[in-house]
């Protein structure tokens, strides 16, 4: 690392200590930036790196909630909203037990430089708790949301901050928050919260977006070689919202997912993935990755690892951090992985994407191959302030275009930048330079 950077690192690590999520994705960023600031040495100028790494505003809240057996339960909230130079602060929540300011902090970061490259107007932010839905009811969760919602719609609003979901929450918990949101401030703002029902505000697509996206943007990296994923075996981690509609897309491009998994374990499908079976189990029965083995003759169960040991000519992780490591990496290169992109956020441990690198294999951080999830998020506030609705076709097809041009800006930044075909330099630098512009025309706030 640069001098520069590497000061701005150290003041990161020692300022948020045993945040190791957050400083991983900092370093990452700040590593890219080297050859940034080299050529542009005023982005190091007033502060800019140090303002960039510091959350506008921490919110941090207590969350209260009665189970169905009448005990009192208290849950960590949060809110971490990183930068506002392009828009209003825009991401996802997510409830999980892991989650943490460090888990939220990194992901605010992470977001800052995914929503510049979607080019939609949008600033960057996070939040969620470390509450675990799985196996409460639905009027546990409905109360649990609802008192997160008490605390959180003082911050929010459709200029403001609009949150979405991510791990844990889906579209049950989007109609709680919202329903909550709008008996507090007794306004019917459609554009506070994405990710809506179709019924009162959605945008058809969203559901599927980040799936597509992912795949849409391998699809891309494969062009540039005059390859296609027609044909190509896929490797997909996690069962949730990215994972399915990750394989349905694999799937009409005419590639085969044979992998997917849970915490769990994780289902081998030679055959193929039956994907009607999967949405049932996950969507419809909030089952567990057992319960389509169980039905689906020839498919294997293996509760120990993750998928990566299976041979694929395409990994998409699409689960959580750091699912992917060095010894995941080997063992894909060794069996002929030419393509990785992430679905998840930071899945993909440093030293897996330096052997992906050393081996020149097509390897797309999720900042940039995951954006399509909020990209059309920022298609549905559009509609929402427009009070209109697109169609599928009208809808897939602006994704469509938008993941074109994210992976054309990352290809353009990572030549500009002397490394073609690095797609970790490409987004970084595309996605900061984009924010910096801005923040250096808003003056030192
Ligand atoms: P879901 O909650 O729908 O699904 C998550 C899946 O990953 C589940 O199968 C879950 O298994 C598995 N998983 C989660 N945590 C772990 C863990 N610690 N170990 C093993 N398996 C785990 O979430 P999404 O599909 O929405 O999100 C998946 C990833 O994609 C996350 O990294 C998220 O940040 C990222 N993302 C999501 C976007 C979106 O629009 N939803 C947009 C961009 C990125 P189990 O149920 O057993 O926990
Ligand atoms: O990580 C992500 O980009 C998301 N969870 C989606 C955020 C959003 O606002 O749609």
């Amino acid at each position: 690392m640069q001098d520069v950077v590497e000061k701005v690192y150290e003041q990161v690590v020692a300022r948020n200590r045993g945040e190791a999520e957050f400083h991983q994705a900092v370093r990452e960023v700040l590593e890219s930036l080297g050859p940034v600031i080299g050529k542009h040495p005023h982005y190091a100028e007033d502060g800019l790196l140090e303002r960039i790494v510091e959350p506008e505003r921490q919110i941090m809240f207590r969350v209260p909630w009665v189970d169905d057996a009448g005990q009192v339960h208290v849950n960590r909230g949060f809110r971490i909203e990183f930068n506002s130079a392009l828009g209003p602060y825009k991401g996802g929540l997510r409830f999980h037990p892991s989650v943490n300011a460090g888990i939220i902090k990194f992901l605010g970061f992470e977001q800052i430089f995914k929503n510049a490259l979607t080019g939609q107007g949008i600033g960057g932010g996070k939040g969620g708790s470390d509450f675990d839905p799985h196996g409460r009811s639905d009027a546990e969760v409905m109360r649990f949301c609802q008192s997160f919602m008490t605390e959180l719609s003082r911050h929010i609003g459709p200029s403001t901050d609009v949150p979405a979901g991510d791990i844990g929450v889906g579209g049950r918990e989007i109609g709680y928050l919202f329903g909550q949101y709008k008996r507090l401030r007794n306004s019917y703002d459609a554009g506070v919260l994405t990710g809506k029902g179709l019924a009162w505000g959605g945008s058809l697509v969203r559901t599927e977006a980040t799936g597509y996206g992912t795949v849409l943007f391998a699809q891309s990296m494969l062009a540039t070689k005059g390859d296609s994923l027609e044909g190509k075996k896929v490797a997909v981690s996690g069962a949730g919202n990215v994972a399915i509609y990750a394989i349905e897309k694999a799937q009409q491009l005419g590639a085969k997912p044979i992998t997917f998994s849970d915490s769990s374990g994780y289902v081998v499908d030679e055959a193929g993935v039956d994907l009607e079976l999967l949405k049932q189990v996950k969507e419809v029965e909030r089952g567990r990755v057992a319960d389509y083995v169980s039905r689906r003759p020839g498919a294997r169960l293996v509760t120990e690892g993750r998928p990566w040991a299976v041979p694929v000519d395409v990994a998409l992780p699409c689960a959580t951090q750091n699912e992917l490591d060095a010894d995941s990496a080997t063992t894909l290169l060794r069996n002929g992985c030419a393509v990785v992109a992430e679905g998840a956020n930071m899945p993909c441990t440093p030293e897996a994407i330096e052997a992906f690198q050393a081996a020149g294999i097509l390897y797309a951080p999720g900042k940039a191959s995951n954006a399509g999830g909020v990209a059309t998020s920022a298609l549905e506030m559009e509609q929402n302030a427009g009070r209109t609705r697109w169609d599928f076709a009208t809808a897939e097809a602006k994704l469509t275009g938008i993941m074109a041009d994210i992976h054309d800006s990352c290809v353009e930044a990572a030549e500009t930048y002397g490394r073609p075909g690095d797609y970790v330099l490409g987004a970084n630098a595309a996605g900061f330079t984009q924010v910096a512009d801005v923040m250096i025309a808003h003056g030192i706030v």
